[in-house]
């Protein structure tokens, strides 16, 4: 099946259920949350069920955009949904859903798997993955826009701030034409793009730039000549500034962004004492995605992150700086 019959299938099962269970991944982020209400909004308008699942929380700059979600489901409220939709979720591990539900359930399940990641390894009845597009809102957006479906104003603003979001405003090597001229129709449809840029771009708390100016001034470090600046987010850190971990979407963009930097990394210590690992390149001679993997992690070429389990973070600091020195040929 070609890749637009298999996305259009995806349409006509979406339009010909009654009900929807829509799911992504942990910790959700920008696109996460535009590509599962954005198509929340989109099926609800057309008068059905459908609703997002979300078990761990929405980021702070996330609430005003997007009420509503789903915190649980029981396996029997799952089982009246006509069909599942998980999107934007690479990996089995990453899925955002309650315990009483599992990937062999939802495989059991008339469920589809949207994603533009590589190496997604779902593996659902129907999967559409798709690594040229920028973003799962893209997709999204694409199909909706493919299918002449109308689009609800605020379908088109969740999908463009999906985009925005994983593409950092069109900044990122995954912009390509086809990501601006999707976009441009988004708005052409009424995405409230000053919304988007109020809530989601200039909205900072007061305690976020507090907790992000005492970890450049306290944790920062740079190794390689400069070319590596990583940090490591610290409990002690954490509790000095109440700050939550769900928060930091974008916080690694600012290291990134310092002059001279080529990889960034930003380091902190889960619930179960792993640590996790974001990782970020802003040369394409220089992909993080093959090192994330090398770590049992994955996501995009530029973009990426993995679990490791180490005693300690001296112990993660060797290895990612061996890792990285290596990458970078320093
Ligand atoms: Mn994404």
């Amino acid at each position: 099946m070609g890749a637009n019959a298999a996305i259009e299938e995806m349409f006509r099962d979406l339009v010909g259920a009654d009900s929807v269970l829509i799911a992504t991944h942990l910790r959700p982020d920008g696109d996460a949350l535009g590509s599962t209400f954005g198509l929340r909004s989109y099926l609800r308008s057309l008068g059905k069920k459908a609703d997002v699942l979300l078990t761990d929380g929405m980021p702070h700059r996330y609430l005003r955009l997007y009420t509503g979600a789903r915190s649980s489901v029981t396996r029997e409220q799952a089982d009246e949904y006509a069909l599942v939709a998980i999107l934007d979720c690479a990996n089995i591990q990453r899925l955002n859903i309650p315990h009483t539900l599992d990937i062999d359930y939802l495989r059991g399940r008339r469920t589809i798997n949207i994603d533009h990641h590589a190496y997604n390894n779902i593996d659902a009845p129907k999967n559409f993955v798709c690594v040229e597009r920028s973003s799962a809102s893209e997709i999204v957006a694409n199909m909706l826009l493919d299918a002449k479906a109308e689009m609800p104003r605020e379908c088109a603003t969740a999908l463009l701030a999906g985009m925005m979001t994983d593409t950092g405003c069109f900044r990122f090597s995954n912009t390509k034409g086809d990501t601006l001229r999707t976009a441009g129709a988004l708005l052409d449809r009424g995405a409230d793009l000053e919304r988007i840029a109020n809530e989601v771009f200039f909205s900072k708390t007061f305690n976020c730039a507090a907790f992000e100016a005492d970890l450049f001034n306290t944790r920062l470090k740079l190794a390689c000549n400069g070319k590596f600046a990583y940090a490591y987010i610290d409990d002690e850190l954490l509790k000095k500034h109440s700050f939550a971990l769900a928060e930091d979407e974008g916080i690694i963009d600012n290291l990134r962004a310092l002059e001279g930097v080529v990889i960034a990394s930003l380091i902190f210590r889960n619930a179960a004492g792993e640590f996790k690992l974001s990782l970020r390149s802003k040369d394409s001679a220089y992909p993080v995605g093959p090192l994330a993997r090398k770590f049992g992690g994955g996501g995009h070429e530029m973009a990426a992150g993995a679990t490791l389990r180490a005693a300690d973070f001296d112990e993660v600091e060797k290895l990612i700086c061996r890792e990285v020195t290596e990458l970078l040929g320093e």
